[in-house]
C-alpha cells in the first residue's frame, strides 16, 4: 500500500476526495473548471491593471486568506501517527467495554503527541509536558485517552487551569519567551500554588525533555471507573508503557538540537515509521476498589498524586503500535479533536474535580477552532463504526440523513422512523451514589502537596536528581524577581533539604528562607518507588537509535562494514557525516553516500558516534570547527564513542585524546564494533566525569 496515497488512506479522507491523487491530472477551480494558465492573473493589458473579473485568482487568493485555523490554546504543537491497538488480554472480569472482550481482537488508532506550552511553529525539544493523546475507534464508538507523559498534574482543580496556562505561555505585555516556563510569570504562579509542587518535581526531571516520542511513558492521569456486565465498578488508571524503553537528552543538548533540528521529534518518528521500525506501548491498567481507594494515603480523585506500581501494580492488557504516517498533516493531525468525555460503554469518569471540568472544555474548544459542531464528520474524529442519530444541519454538514424522521419517538415504523434506543448496548453512568451541599470547596483529603514529591525525588538516581536540581536552577536563574526564586526554594526545604540547598547555592542565595508553610507537613519518607525513574527503567537494547559516523575520504572499509553489519543487527541506526554532500570514497575505493554535512548533522542529533576519517581526512577535519565540536559535544553529552586509529589528530584537537576512557572504544575489526555497539545499549556513559 503507498502510504502516501490518500486513496487508500482513510484517516485524510482521500477515499472521496480527487485532489492530488500524484496522477498528473488536469488542474481545476474548486467548481472543477480546468485552468489554462495559473502563472499570470487577468490584467488589462500586459502591464495593466488587475481585472476584478478574474475568478480564478479572487477563487485561488481567497482559499489561500482562509487556510489557517486558530490553533490549539494548549499542546499547539503536535505530530500524528495511526497504528491500532490489539487486546492481549480479555477484560470481561472487571469491563463491559467492547474492546476489551476479545483477545487479539485489532482496533483503528491514532495518536497525537505533543508539547504544551509553544505555538504551532516553536521547536520539540522545549522542556516541556509532553501531550500523548489516543484516539480509539472502537466498535461501540470512539474513545479517547487524552494523557500526558507525567502521570501527574500541577493543579486540582480546572478551575485554575486558565491560570496556570496564562501563567506559562508568552508573557501578555511583551509577547515571549515562547515555548518557555522559565519565565517570572511561570514561577509565580507555581509557588504561589503548593499544589503544583510534586508536578514541578516530573517537570524539572529529564521527562520533560525526551530523546523521542517513541521513548516516553504516557498516562491517563485521572482515575477513571471501569464498570462490568453486572454495573459492578471499580478505579483504573491507565499506562502506556514503551516497549522501546525510556530514554530522555541532556539540557544541553536539547537546547542545541533546537538550533539544529527544531522538528526533531516529529522527524524521528515519521523516519522511523517510514523504515518499518513500528513504535509500539504496552496498555497497563492499574485497578483498585473502593476499598483501597478509602484507605490509600492520598486521595484518588487528586491529579497532583499517583499510585506507586509497588503498590497497586500494573496489569498488562493490549499493545498500541504506530504503523502508519500521515498522508496529510492538517487533514489528520491538526484536525483531530481529542474529548475527555468520548467515553465507552464500560468506562466511566470519576468525580475528579480537573476531570469533570475538562469534561466540558474538549468539546467547547474543538467549537472554536474547527468552526462548527460538525467536526465529529471530518474523516479522522468520525466514527468507524455505524452511527445514526438525528442530530443535524449546522455548518459544513457532510453526512446528511435521508427520509422523513428527524426526531424520535415518530410514528414512521421500523424502516422509515429511523434510529432506536438500545438499553442493552448503550452507555450507562455508573450510578454511584453522590449528595452533599452545594460548596466551592477543596477536600482536606487534597491537602499534602510535599510528600509524593519527596518520593519522586529519592525515587531518583544520583544522576536524574542532579539534572533536577541543575533544571530547578536554570529555570529560576531567568527569573528576575529575587522573591520569586526565593519562595520556590522555601518550598523545596519541604520536599529535600539538600535539594533546596544545591538550588540556593546556585543561584546565590544566602542565607536560605524558611520552608515554605504548608497546608499539611511532609510525611515520613514513602518508600523509594523504582518505577519514577528513567534510568531504572532504561532499554535494553540500542534498538532504534541513531550513531553519527563522522568519515572522509579513505576511511576503513571493512571497520565500516562490520559496523554497518552489528548496527543493523541489533535494529540500530546510523547515518554518514562527512565534510562535503554527495559520496565519499572509501580506501578500497567503495563509494558512501552521506547524509548530513557535518555543520548540518552535530553530535546531538545522535545516540553514539563514531570517528572513521581516512588518514590525510583528518587533518581538513582537526581544522573543522563543527567536526571539533561534533567530538567534544558527544564527549560531554556522556556518548559512547567509536573511533579509528587515524581520528586520533582530530580527538587531540578536540581536547578529549587524554581523557579517553571506557565509553570510548578503539574499532579495530568486527570484534571491537560489536563490543562497541553493545556498550551503546546502556545509551550513555554515565561514570565519564562533568
Ligand atoms: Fe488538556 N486541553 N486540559 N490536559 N490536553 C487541551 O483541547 C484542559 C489536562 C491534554 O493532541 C485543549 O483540543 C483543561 C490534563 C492533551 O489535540 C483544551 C484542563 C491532561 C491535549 C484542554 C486540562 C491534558 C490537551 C486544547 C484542566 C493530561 C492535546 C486543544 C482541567 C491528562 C490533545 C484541545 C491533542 C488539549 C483543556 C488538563 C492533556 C483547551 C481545562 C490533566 C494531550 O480543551
Amino acid at each position: 500500500m503507498d502510504k502516501t496515497d490518500p486513496k487508500t488512506n482513510p484517516g485524510n479522507g482521500g477515499e472521496t476526495h480527487q485532489q492530488a491523487t500524484g496522477k498528473t491530472s488536469t488542474l481545476t477551480t474548486q467548481q472543477g473548471g480546468p485552468i489554462a494558465d495559473d502563472q499570470n492573473s487577468l490584467k488589462a493589458g500586459a502591464r495593466g491593471p488587475g481585472l476584478i473579473e478574474d475568478h480564478i485568482l479572487r477563487e485561488k487568493l481567497f482559499h489561500f486568506d482562509h487556510e489557517r485555523i486558530p490553533e490549539r490554546v494548549v499542546h499547539a504543537r503536535g505530530f500524528g501517527a495511526h497504528g491500532y491497538f490489539e487486546t492481549t488480554e480479555s477484560l470481561e472480569d472487571v469491563t463491559s467495554a467492547d474492546i476489551f472482550q476479545r483477545k487479539g481482537e485489532r482496533t483503528p488508532a491514532f495518536v497525537r503527541f505533543s508539547t504544551v506550552a509553544g505555538s504551532k511553529g516553536s521547536a520539540d525539544l522545549a522542556r516541556d509536558v509532553r501531550g500523548f493523546a489516543v484516539k480509539l475507534y472502537t466498535k461501540e464508538g470512539n474513545w479517547d485517552i487524552v494523557g500526558n507523559n507525567i502521570p501527574v498534574f500541577f493543579i486540582q482543580d480546572a478551575i485554575k487551569f486558565p491560570d496556570l496556562v496564562h501563567s506559562v505561555k508568552e508573557e501578555p505585555d511583551r509577547g515571549f519567551p515562547q515555548a518557555q516556563s522559565a519565565h517570572d510569570n511561570f514561577w509565580d504562579f507555581a509557588t504561589l500554588m503548593p499544589e503544583s509542587m510534586h508536578m514541578l518535581m516530573w517537570q524539572m526531571s529529564d521527562r520533560t525533555i525526551p530523546r523521542s516520542f517513541r521513548f516516553m511513558e504516557g498516562f491517563g492521569v485521572h482515575s477513571f471507573r471501569l464498570v462490568d456486565k453486572d454495573g459492578k465498578s471499580q478505579f483504573v488508571k491507565f499506562h502506556w508503557k514503551p516497549k522501546q524503553g525510556m530514554q530522555s537528552v541532556l539540557w544541553d543538548e536539547a537546547l542545541k538540537i533546537n538550533g539544529a533540528d527544531p522538528d526533531f521529534h516529529r522527524r524521528d518518528l515519521w523516519n522511523a515509521i517510514n523504515q518499518g521500525d513500528y513504535p509500539e506501548w504496552e496498555l497497563g491498567l492499574q485497578i483498585f476498589d473502593d476499598e483501597f481507594a478509602e484507605k490509600f494515603e492520598f486521595d484518588v480523585l487528586d491529579a497532583t498524586k499517583l499510585i506507586p506500581e509497588e503498590q497497586v501494580p500494573i496489569r498488562i492488557v493490549g499493545r498500541l503500535v504506530l504503523d502508519r504516517v500521515v498522508s496529510n498533516f492538517f487533514a489528520e493531525t491538526e484536525q483531530v479533536a481529542f474529548c475527555t468525555q468520548n467515553i465507552v460503554k464500560g468506562i466511566d469518569h470519576s468525580n475528579d474535580p480537573l476531570l469533570q471540568g475538562r469534561n466540558f472544555s474538549y468539546l467547547d474548544t474543538q467549537l472554536k477552532r474547527l468552526g462548527g459542531p460538525n467536526f465529529t464528520q471530518i474523516p479522522i474524529n468520525a466514527p468507524k463504526c455505524p452511527m445514526h442519530h438525528f442530530q443535524q444541519d449546522g455548518h459544513m454538514a457532510m453526512s446528511n440523513p435521508t427520509g422523513r424522521a428527524n426526531y424520535e419517538p415518530n410514528s414512521w415504523g421500523e424502516e422509515e422512523g429511523g434510529p432506536r434506543e438500545d438499553p442493552a448496548r448503550g452507555f450507562e453512568s455508573y450510578p454511584e451514589d453522590v449528595s452533599g451541599p452545594k460548596v466551592r470547596e477543596r477536600s482536606e483529603t487534597f491537602a499534602d502537596h510535599y510528600s509524593q514529591a519527596r518520593q519522586f525525588y529519592i525515587s531518583q538516581t544520583d544522576t536524574e536528581q542532579q539534572h533536577i536540581i541543575n533544571a530547578f536552577a536554570f529555570e529560576l536563574s531567568k527569573v528576575k524577581t529575587p522573591v520569586i526564586r526565593e519562595r520556590m526554594v522555601s518550598h523545596l526545604l519541604n520536599v529535600d533539604k539538600q535539594l533546596a540547598e544545591k538550588v540556593a547555592e546556585k543561584l546565590g542565595i544566602n542565607p536560605l528562607p524558611k520552608p515554605a508553610d504548608a497546608a499539611m507537613p511532609t510525611r515520613d519518607d514513602l518508600p523509594v518507588s523504582d518505577k519514577l525513574s528513567i534510568l531504572k527503567n532504561g532499554p535494553d537494547s540500542f534498538k532504534g537509535r541513531k550513531v553519527g559516523v563522522l568519515m572522509t575520504d579513505g576511511f576503513d572499509a571493512d571497520i565500516f562494514k562490520s559496523l554497518e553489519k552489528s548496527l543493523k543487527a541489533e535494529g540500530a541506526m546510523f547515518e554518514v557525516v562527512a565534510p562535503h554532500s554527495g559520496e565519499i570514497k572509501s580506501s578500497t575505493g567503495d563509494m558512501v553516500k552521506v547524509d548530513e554535512k557535518v555543520d548540518g548533522g552535530p553530535s546531538v542529533l545522535f545516540d553514539a558516534i563514531v570517528i572513521l576519517p581516512g588518514s590525510d581526512g583528518v587533518k581538513m577535519l582537526a581544522e573543522m570547527p563543527p567536526a571539533l565540536t561534533f567530538v567534544s559535544d558527544a564527549f560531554n553529552h556522556k556518548k559512547f564513542i567509536g573511533y579509528a586509529d587515524d581520528a586520533m589528530p582530530l580527538l587531540k584537537k578536540a581536547g578529549i585524546s587524554e581523557m579517553l576512557d571506557e565509553g570510548c572504544l578503539q574499532l579495530t575489526n568486527t570484534k571491537t564494533t560489536d563490543e562497541f555497539t553493545q556498550n551503546c545499549r546502556d545509551i550513555r556513559f554515565w561514570q565519564r566525569a562533568g
